[in-house]
């Protein structure tokens, strides 16, 4: 099966499905979308996305779109290694984290969003980066209190291995290094964060690995 991911090397939702990817050892090619010059945008790419949006995986019966969506579909794709424990009780342990950040903490310190609240609501960079960093922590003080309630053993946000809780977890801390948010606060998540970040399918999905990441990192 030929994948295609249509991504962008900062988005944290692509980021999410490299990571799920590679753990698979799936190969795929890439299709960078500049979000920086409104690539997204165009008439073009929402024939692809019909939101307008990264990422979105095509393969030879159509294209997927919504990185929950899809890490589900490659999960039941390609089974091993699993990214969901084995209980319905730990599944939604591990989905929970998923959602803290794919739903609560990602979408209000998105691309469009920050253009919004520059345009509409007159903020400058101070402005934009206090309203990401407050909702950075905001989410990640209540991942901290799950990591410590319902910890699973091992090294991993959720257990011995790589679970869908550290792909998500990792590209959000990527996100907050980004803001400048004091991550000390969230030692557990830290911790995590770091041992995923060692792992070969993590590393080779970095940001500034991707082939369009710019060569200043900006
Ligand atoms: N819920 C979507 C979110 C996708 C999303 O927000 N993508 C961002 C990049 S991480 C984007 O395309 N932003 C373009 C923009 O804001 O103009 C998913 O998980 O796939």
């Amino acid at each position: 099966m030929a994948l295609t991911l249509y991504g962008y090397w900062r988005s944290s939702a692509a980021y999410r499905l490299r990571i799920a990817l590679n753990l698979k050892d799936v190969a795929y090619t890439q299709k960078p979308v500049n979000l920086k010059d409104g690539v997204q945008r165009s008439e073009a790419h929402r024939d692809i996305h019909p939101q307008g949006f990264v990422p979105a995986l095509a393969d030879d019966d159509g294209v997927l779109i919504q990185s929950p969506a899809i890490l589900e579909w490659i999960e039941e794709t390609w089974p091993e290694p699993a990214l969901l424990p084995a209980t319905p009780r730990e599944r939604a342990l591990v989905r929970a984290y998923g959602a803290v950040i794919g739903c609560d903490i990602h979408p209000v310190q998105n691309l469009r969003i920050l253009n919004y609240i520059r345009a509409e609501h007159g903020q400058d960079n101070d402005g934009v980066t206090a309203w990401c960093q407050r909702w950075i922590m905001d989410g990640f003080a209540a991942l901290e209190r799950m990591a410590a309630r319902d910890a699973l053993p091992g090294s991993y946000l959720c257990g011995e291995a790589p679970s869908l809780a550290d792909i998500y977890l990792v590209p959000q801390a990527y996100n907050a290094r980004r803001f400048g948010v004091d991550m000390s606060a969230y030692p557990r998540l830290m911790a995590a964060d770091a041992t995923a970040r060692e792992h070969p399918a993590f590393i080779a999905a970095e940001p500034e690995r991707q082939p369009d990441a710019p060569e200043d990192g900006h």
